[in-house]
């Protein structure tokens, strides 16, 4: 944890990325050049991009899916199973930090082109809740099963349930039951949700995300990583967004509907995100969770422009296409992450 705190404040110190769209005006890292959204330009796809370091991985495995001719749905899935399985990914899936009373409960959610989607919330015992979210998407009439329906119907498809609390999470919910105060640390206990974002071949947008969501938090508290429109929002016209941070911020504000709305009106992904983060900052700047609040959002439009920008430094985005590869990007912010 502590080698992530240190690439962070680095981060912090170096240079903020700008996204592959940005031109260059006068860059500071607190206001980003912002590049406008150019209608006839080709389109750039496929395109996988994803929330934090372990972006990387599961855009490796998208990619490689997407190139064998696999579905979008079927890509993400693939590629978010990664992170969910690793038991170093502290915060989805297998692993994750459990909420104060030691149980790892999970949410997910994915969307395809034609706005059809799955989610599961306050899942336990299921590793890979982006495969049961697929699942409800495909099989199901409804959007969202939570908790004890989500895990039977978890379980009537085939799935198996398994203890998902490591030692290791064990041993650091028994050090933090200790004080038991809820104080999130910024950039580590909440904030490493995997949320996708992928244009396909034929240029079709889907998106998925799955977290073990706040450490710590209350029993039964779903965040907004399964909920369409706050943690994740497409409409295969206009494009896409995802969230990671505190999510009862990014629930308040319909954050990334609200993201995809504003490219709709023809902003580009990074004049967006960015006014959607400067209208958390200001509903929250006189609020309780103002002390520990980060919310993050990346977010690509149908042309594969795409960025990424948060309240604090600290957040960056893995991003994948043919021209570059796959990389990581600084996202811009507002502020650092001390302030
Ligand atoms: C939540 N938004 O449950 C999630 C946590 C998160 O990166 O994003 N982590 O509030």
């Amino acid at each position: 944890m502590s080698d992530r705190r240190n690439f962070i404040k680095k981060a912090a110190l170096g240079t903020i990325g700008v996204t592959a769209v940005l031109s260059c005006n006068n860059l500071t890292s607190k206001e980003p050049t912002v590049a406008a959204t150019v209608p006839n330009r080709k389109a750039v796809k496929p395109l996988v991009i994803s929330t934090w370091n372990h972006g990387l991985p599961a855009n490796e495995e998208t990619w490689k899916q997407l190139k064998n001719g696999k579905s979008a749905l079927d890509a993400i899935e693939a590629g978010m199973k990664i992170p969910e399985a690793d038991p170093e990914v502290r915060s989805v899936g297998y692993g994750g930090f459990p909420d104060r009373d030691g149980k790892v409960t999970l949410d997910a959610c994915i969307m395809d082109h034609n706005s059809d989607c799955g989610a599961v919330s306050f899942l336990q015992g299921i590793k890979h809740p982006i495969s049961v979210a697929k699942k409800v998407l495909q099989n199901t009439p409804h959007v969202m099963l939570s908790g004890e329906g989500a895990l039977q119907f978890a379980l009537s498809e085939g799935f198996k349930e398994e203890n998902l609390l490591t030692p290791e999470s064990e041993k650091d919910w028994k050090e933090w039951m200790e004080e038991s105060k809820y104080k999130p640390v910024i950039n580590i206990e909440n904030h490493d949700t995997i949320s996708m974002l992928v244009i396909d071949e034929d240029g079709n947008i889907s998106g998925g995300c799955t977290t073990s969501g706040a450490a710590w938090k209350m029993h039964g508290r779903v965040g907004d990583s399964p909920i369409i429109g706050a943690g994740l929002f497409l409409d295969n016209e206009v494009g896409a967004a995802a969230a990671t941070g505190l999510g009862e911020a990014v629930i308040r504000t319909a954050g990334s509907a609200m993201v995809v709305e504003l490219m709709r009106q023809g902003k580009s992904p990074l004049e967006a995100c960015k006014e959607i983060v400067e209208r958390i900052y200001n509903k929250h700047k006189n609020h309780k969770d103002m002390e520990y609040l980060q919310v993050g959002f990346i977010a690509l439009n149908k042309n594969g422009e795409h960025a990424g920008y948060s309240l604090r430094s600290g957040f960056n985005y893995a991003i994948y296409d043919e021209a570059n590869g796959n990389r990581m990007e600084d996202a811009t912010f507002k502020m650092a992450e001390e302030e």
